[in-house]
C-alpha cells in the first residue's frame, strides 16, 4: 500500500480523487479524515486477517471481555501510533498542507461508556492487543452514546449524542455472522428419551448483527477484535408480514421495539434502576456474544468439555452476569449435557470483576421481570440458587440467616452480584484497598465461602493514549533522556528518578507543562470566554459528578478562598485556576445542583476584579475522552478527594500522575498504592481514612452540625449557599445542598475533611512557590507511574485469571 512518506502521499492523493472525486486543493478536513481513516483501516486489514488466521491455526485460547461499556474515544491517532506510522503520516499530511491534530478533531468520540468502568475496558483492549494476547471485546453498538452535555445558564442540559451521524470509518458490518436472540414466551417441559426437554414457545426473536472494530496493538502487527452488537428485526419476521394492513403496522411497531434495544447507553452511572430495556440490553449482549463465540469454538471440532481450556469469558461488573445462566442453558438444552457437567464447565470459564461497593449501584432485578422476559434463563437461575442454598444449609444446617443473606433469589429479586460470584472461578476488586473491603466487609460471607476465588487486580491505564499520544512533547523528552525502552516496559520510567533534581531536566519538564497549559488556556478562552493565567496553578477535578467524589468539597474550598482574598486583597497567594469537567446522571438532581453551584461561583469569581488576578474558576462542558486528552497534560494538581472507602480505584488519578501532575487526595482506591510508591514527599494526602469512615457508617458518632458550630469558616461557606449574597438568591437555590450537609448529616463527610483539605491546599501552594521542589516531585510522579500502565495489569489478568500467554509466533507481513 504505502511504505514511506512519499508513497503515502501518493496513495492518499489518489484515494481522494478515486473515492471522493476531489483533488487535494478542494478537499475539506472531513474529506481528509474520511480518506485517511479508510486507508489506515485497510492498512491494518492484512494484520487483522493474519492475526485471526494465526489464532485458528494455533487453536489459541481466546479471552472475551464482556462489557456493557467501551469508552474508546477517537481511534485515528492511537491507531496511527500503534501501527508505527504516526510521524510518517503527520509529516506527509503536513507536506500536503494539512495538520494531523486538526484532522483528528474531525472524528466523533465513541462515547459508549459512562466513566471509569467503560474507559478501563478500552484501556484493557489496547493492552491486550499491544501485549499480543488473544483477547477481544464484546459490547453493544449503541446508536446514541453518553449524552452530550451543554451548560445553559449554569445548568446541565442533555442532548443526544448521535455519534454515528458522519459514519464510522472503523467498523465493519458482518451481517453474515448475525445470530438470533429470543425474548418472552413460555417454556414447554416434557420428558423424552430419558431426559427432560425444555422448549420455549411463542418467543419474540431479535436479530443481533455484529459490527467489528479492529483493535490494533502497538508495534507487533497484532490486531484483535471489538465486536459490537446491533439489534435488528429478523428476516423471518419481515417475511411473515402478510399483506394485511393491520400486520404491517404491527410489524413497524415490533421493528421499533427491537431497534430500541441497541438505541442508547443508559447514563445512570453508579445508580441502579430496574428498567426492562436495560435488562433486555444485558441479555442481548450475553446471548449474542456467547452464540458467536461458541460457533467459533465449534469449528475447532473439540468436545465441550474442553471449553475452559479454549475460552475465557470475563464479565465487567455484574452487567453481563446473564452469561452464566445463558451458557448453562446452551450446554444443557442444546448440547444435552447434565447439570453437573454444564456447571463445572461454566464455573471454570467465567470470571468477574467488581467495580463498586456503593449499595445503590448493586443490580437486583425484580424476579417477575426476569421470569417474564427470559423464562428459561430464569428457571436455570432458580436451580443455581436452589443448589447453592442447599449446599450452604448442608454445611451449617442451623444457620438459615446466612442462607437467606447469601441466596441469589431473595425479596422477590435476583441479586446479580451473588449470581456472578457463585458462577465464576475468579472474583476481583480493582485496587488493593477495594479488594480488602470486599473481602472483609461487603462480600465477607462469600469470601468465607470461596476464599480461593477472591483476588486483586489494581487498575491501569494505557500509557500509549494517555502519555505518548496526549503529551507528545513529554514523550519526546523522556525518550531522549532515558531511551525508548519505557515504551514497551513502562516501569523503565523509574530511571527518571535520577533526573528528578537535575535543573536542566526540570526546566524542560517545566517548559512542556507551560506549553500544554498555554494550549489549554486557549481552549478555555475559546469555549468559555475566560482568560486564565498559564502561570497560575492549574488545579483540576475531572470525573463523573457524584456525592462521594466530593466536587462539593472542592467548591466549598474555592468559596472559602474567595472570602479570604476579598478580605485581604493584598495577601500573598499563588494564583490558581480551578478547572472542572463532569457529567451528572440526568436524574441525579443533587449532582446537577453542584454543577450549577460551580458555574455560579465561576461567574462571581471570574468577574470580581478584587480576586481575579489570584483565582479563576472554569467548568468545561461535555467532559469526554478527547477533552481529557487536552486537560490532563496541562494539569499541575490532580484532585482525587473521594470519601475514603468509596472510590473503588480511580483511573484518572493515574493519568494525571503519568503526566506529571501532583495529587491532592484521600487514602482511597488506587491513591493508596500511588502513595505507597510516592511517599508523603510526593503526594498531598489528607482526610479521614477508610476504616474511620466505615466505622462511622457502622457505629454512628458523626455530627456535621457540631463542625458547623465549631468552625466559622464552615459556617460562612455554608450560609453562602442559602443566604442572599454573591452566590445565592431566589433563582440560585442551593438549599438542597445545604440540607444534604446539615439536615442529612453530610453522608460523604465533606465538613469532617474540610479543615484538613484547606490546610493541605495551603501546603500545595507553599510547595508550588519553590519551583525546583515542585518539579522534583512532578518528575518523581512520572517516574513511578509505570506501575499503573494497563499492560502490567493485563499481564496479571492473563497469567493469574485467564491463564493465557502472549502469542508471539504471528505470521509477519
Ligand atoms: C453502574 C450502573 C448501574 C446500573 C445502570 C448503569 C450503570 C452504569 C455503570 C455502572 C458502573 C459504576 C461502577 C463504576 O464505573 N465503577 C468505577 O470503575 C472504575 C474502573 O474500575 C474505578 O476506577 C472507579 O473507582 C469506579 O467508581
Amino acid at each position: 500500500m504505502f511504505t514511506d512518506k512519499d508513497s503515502f502521499k501518493k496513495v492518499f492523493s489518489e484515494s481522494l480523487i478515486g473515492e471522493l472525486g476531489r483533488p487535494l486543493e478542494e478537499a475539506t478536513g472531513a474529506d481528509v479524515y474520511k480518506i485517511l481513516s479508510g486507508l489506515i483501516r485497510e492498512y491494518a486489514g492484512k494484520d487483522w486477517a493474519a492475526t485471526n488466521q494465526n489464532y485458528k491455526l494455533q487453536q489459541e485460547k481466546q479471552v472475551y471481555y464482556f462489557s456493557m461499556e467501551f469508552l474508546i474515544g477517537r481511534l485515528l491517532g492511537s491507531n496511527l501510533l500503534n501501527l508505527g506510522i504516526l510521524d510518517m503520516v503527520r509529516e506527509g499530511l503536513s507536506e500536503l498542507g494539512w495538520n494531523l491534530e486538526e484532522i483528528e478533531e474531525q472524528e466523533s468520540d465513541a462515547g459508549l461508556g459512562n466513566g471509569g468502568l467503560g474507559r478501563l475496558a478500552a484501556c484493557f483492549l489496547d493492552s491486550l492487543a499491544s501485549r499480543q494476547y488473544a483477547g477481544h471485546g464484546c459490547g453493544i453498538r449503541y446508536k446514541y452514546g453518553l449524552f452530550e452535555q451543554k451548560i445553559i445558564d449554569g445548568d446541565q442540559v442533555e442532548l443526544p449524542d448521535y455519534w454515528l451521524q458522519k459514519g464510522n470509518e472503523w467498523e465493519v458490518r458482518r451481517a453474515d455472522k448475525s445470530v438470533e436472540v429470543r425474548f418472552w414466551g413460555r417454556v414447554d417441559t416434557r420428558y423424552e428419551e430419558g431426559r427432560w426437554v425444555f422448549e420455549t414457545q411463542d418467543y419474540e426473536a431479535v436479530s443481533a448483527v455484529p459490527y467489528d472494530v479492529p483493535v490494533i496493538g502497538y508495534g507487533h502487527h497484532h490486531v484483535n477484535t471489538l465486536r459490537l452488537w446491533s439489534a435488528e428485526s429478523t428476516m423471518i419476521t419481515r417475511k411473515n408480514v402478510a399483506s394485511k394492513h393491520d400486520d404491517y403496522y404491527k410489524f413497524l411497531s415490533y421493528n421499533r421495539s427491537v431497534e430500541s434495544i441497541s438505541e442508547f447507553l443508559y447514563p445512570d452511572d453508579s445508580q441502579y434502576e430496574g428498567k426492562l430495556l436495560r435488562l433486555k440490553q444485558q441479555y442481548f449482549l450475553c446471548s449474542a456474544g456467547l452464540q458467536s463465540i461458541l460457533r467459533t469454538f465449534e469449528k475447532l471440532g473439540l468436545p465441550y468439555t474442553s471449553l475452559p481450556d479454549k475460552i475465557a469469558l470475563h464479565i465487567n461488573d455484574t452487567h453481563p452476569t446473564l452469561l452464566i445462566p445463558e451458557l448453562m442453558r446452551i450446554l444443557i438444552d442444546e448440547q444435552q449435557m447434565s447439570w453437573d457437567e454444564a456447571w463445572d464447565i461454566t464455573n471454570r470459564t467465567v470470571s468477574y470483576t467488581n467495580h463498586t461497593t456503593l449499595s445503590e449501584a448493586l443490580e437486583k432485578w425484580p424476579t417477575s421481570m426476569v421470569k417474564d422476559l427470559l423464562p428459561r434463563v430464569f428457571m436455570i437461575i432458580e436451580e443455581i440458587d436452589r443448589r447453592f442454598c442447599s449446599l450452604l444449609l448442608a454445611e451449617d444446617p442451623s444457620n438459615t440467616d446466612r442462607v437467606s443473606h447469601m441466596a441469589i433469589l431473595g425479596n422477590d429479586q435476583v441479586r446479580m452480584a451473588h449470581l456472578a460470584i457463585v458462577g465464576s472461578y475468579s472474583v476481583n476488586g480493582v485496587a488493593a484497598l477495594h479488594t480488602e473491603i470486599l473481602k472483609k466487609r461487603e462480600m465477607k460471607s462469600f469470601y468465607d465461602q470461596f476464599p480461593e476465588r477472591f483476588n486483586n487486580k489494581t487498575n491501569g491505564i494505557t500509557h500509549r493514549r494517555w502519555l505518548i499520544h496526549a503529551n507528545p512533547k513529554l514523550k519526546q523528552l523522556i525518550s531522549s533522556t532515558i531511551g525508548d525502552k519505557w515504551i514497551t516496559e513502562p516501569t523503565d520510567l523509574l530511571r527518571l528518578q535520577d533526573y528528578a533534581s537535575d535543573s536542566g531536566f526540570q526546566t524542560q519538564i517545566h517548559q512542556i507543562k507551560q506549553h500544554n497549559k498555554i494550549n489549554l488556556a486557549a481552549y478555555i478562552e475559546e469555549k468559555n470566554g475566560v482568560k486564565v493565567d498559564p502561570n497560575s496553578i492549574f488545579d483540576v477535578q475531572v470525573k463523573r459528578l457524584h456525592g462521594y467524589k466530593r466536587q462539593l468539597l472542592n467548591v466549598l474550598h474555592i468559596i472559602h478562598l474567595y472570602h479570604e482574598i476579598r478580605e485581604n486583597p493584598s495577601m500573598d497567594r499563588v494564583p490558581r485556576t480551578f478547572i472542572f469537567g463532569a457529567k451528572a446522571a440526568p436524574s441525579y438532581y443533587l449532582a446537577k445542583r453542584v454543577i450549577k453551584l460551580i458555574n455560579v461561583v465561576a461567574d462571581v469569581v471570574n468577574n470580581d476584579p478584587l480576586v481575579n488576578d489570584k483565582m479563576k474558576v472554569v467548568f468545561l462542558e461535555n467532559y469526554s475522552v478527547s477533552l481529557a486528552e487536552k486537560i490532563i497534560p496541562a494539569a499541575d494538581l490532580s484532585e482525587q478527594i473521594s470519601t475514603a472507602s468509596k472510590e473503588a480505584s480511580g483511573t484518572g488519578n493515574m493519568k494525571f500522575m503519568m503526566n506529571g501532575a501532583l495529587t491532592i487526595g484521600t487514602m482511597d482506591g488506587a491513591n493508596v498504592e500511588m502513595h505507597e510508591s510516592l511517599g508523603d514527599d510526593n503526594m498531598f494526602i489528607f482526610g479521614l481514612r477508610s476504616d474511620e469512615v466505615l466505622d462511622y457508617y457502622q457505629h454512628g458518632g458523626y455530627d456535621a452540625r457540631a463542625i458547623y458550630h465549631q468552625d466559622p469558616r464552615v459556617q460562612r461557606v455554608l450560609e453562602d449557599l442559602v443566604q442572599e449574597g454573591p452566590f445565592s438568591s431566589a433563582h440560585r437555590d442551593f438549599a438542597l445542598i445545604y440540607d444534604s450537609i446539615l439536615n442529612h448529616n453530610d453522608e460523604y463527610f465533606v465538613l469532617k475533611d474540610f479543615d484538613s483539605y484547606v490546610s493541605t491546599q495551603l501546603q500545595v501552594e507553599q510547595t508550588y512557590l519553590d519551583r525546583a521542589a515542585w518539579l522534583n516531585k512532578s518528575i518523581m510522579n512520572i517516574a513511578h507511574a509505570g506501575r499503573f500502565a494497563s499492560d502490567f495489569t493485563i499481564d496479571q489478568y492473563a497469567s493469574e485469571i485467564w491463564r493465557i500467554r502472549p502469542v508471539h509466533e504471528l505470521i509477519m507481513k
